[in-house]
């Protein structure tokens, strides 16, 4: 029998068990599979247990209590751990559980309906909020199906020459009809902590509490429900492969099944072990550039595995799309001086958006605007 013949049968034998039909994802078409190189090292449930082969976990119970002290101590656990890891956790967040809870509900009667019923909202080029099971990361195809909504129900964007601007908005599905509702409670929860975050991370660089408000008055966040189905070869796809997030920061919740993981410094890959109580944060490209590199963005996947679907829900908070994102100028010196030029963020968004759905090359970096680097 040969690789193909394998792959096929392994599929098969895991839809008995699985109750999709026609499968969101079938991975007969390769489109799935990693060159060896990209392959998981780790499975889903393998997590190291050292100080340093575990992401920070911070508590935030003091933010808003009034205490001096344990305010500047979470301030500056946040910037070390943004400096060190550009990925912490944070337990006592102010988000209700049972938000997270309904919204998990909500989710899995939407992604265990029918094919065809999760279509009737499909993501397309010029709509990309709804569902979509056919994600590029990196020109491999995610072994992942997506729901993706705005945190403010509209945004603007630049179009796909970038010369002229576009409303999109959500498109909402009518079944299962409670989902729109635990979606909009769950941005209004955590839009609330992306603002304390805000301000934590900007008074962690030593600027004033507000200062990086005003790129976010209209921001252009989404939210993404992300379902990984059971998957027949966990050790040859990814349920989203290698990369790093175009947004400010992320926060997300990640149900107790395990797969998200990061690349620390050295290069070695280490697994987040889920915590119930946790959300994830990480640093994304927009922060790495504010903060002229002192934080970074950092690369991470998340594994599949053949015997339980997994839940998780990103929120990127992403600055209105007219922001030009340069190194904040009070953190620049003569011996420090901007490693960025100016990026405008509609146009770095639109750029990322588009490798979504082509598998054409590499997806556009911060990097393509560093100083001495040709455009
Ligand atoms: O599912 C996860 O834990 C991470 C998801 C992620 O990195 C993404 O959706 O970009």
């Amino acid at each position: 029998m040969g690789i193909e013949d394998s792959l096929v049968e392994r599929f098969e034998n895991t839809q008995i068990k699985d109750d999709h039909s026609p499968p969101a994802l079938d991975p007969s078409d390769f489109c799935f599979v990693l060159e060896p190189e990209f392959r998981p090292k780790l499975k889903h449930n393998e997590f190291f247990e050292s100080p340093t082969e575990q992401i920070p976990v911070i508590d935030l119970a003091p933010i808003g209590s009034g205490d001096e002290e344990g305010i500047r101590k979470v301030i500056r656990e946040v910037g070390n751990a943004a400096e060190e890891w550009g990925f912490f956790q944070v337990v006592n967040h102010g988000v209700p559980a049972s938000v997270i809870d309904n919204l998990e509900e909500q989710a899995i009667a939407f992604f265990t309906l029918p094919l065809e019923e999760k279509k009737k909202i499909n993501r397309t080029f010029e709509q990309p909020m709804g569902y979509y099971n056919e994600e590029l990361t990196k020109n491999y195809r995610d072994w992942k199906e997506v729901f993706d909504y705005l945190v403010r129900d509209q945004c603007a964007l630049p179009d796909e020459h970038c010369t002229t601007e576009i409303t999109i908005g959500n498109q909402w599905p009518q079944n299962p009809s409670s989902l729109r509702d635990a979606c909009e409670i769950y941005a209004k929860a955590t839009e609330e902590l992306a603002f304390r975050l805000l301000k934590i991370l900007s008074q962690s660089l030593g600027l004033p509490a507000e200062h990086l408000h005003q790129y976010f008055e209209k921001h252009i966040s989404p939210i993404r429900l992300n379902y990984y189905p059971v998957c027949p070869i966990p050790e040859l796809a990814l349920g989203v492969s290698r990369h790093k997030d175009p947004s400010a920061f992320t926060i997300l919740v990640q149900d107790e099944v395990g797969g998200l993981q990061v690349r620390r410094r050295d290069g070695k890959w280490i697994g987040v072990r889920p915590r119930r109580d946790a959300f994830v944060i990480n640093i994304g490209a927009v922060f790495q550039m504010w903060s002229n590199d002192r934080y970074q963005s950092v690369e991470h996947q998340v594994v599949v595995n053949e015997n339980k679907a997994r839940l998780s829900f990103p929120f990127f908070f992403n600055p209105v799309a007219a922001t030009n994102v340069v190194p904040v100028p009070e953190l620049l010196s003569e011996n420090s001086p901007a490693r960025y030029r100016p990026m405008n963020y509609g146009y770095f968004m639109r750029k990322r958006n588009d490798g979504n759905f082509k598998q054409d090359g590499e997806d556009i970096q911060i990097e393509h605007f560093a100083v001495n680097q040709s455009s």
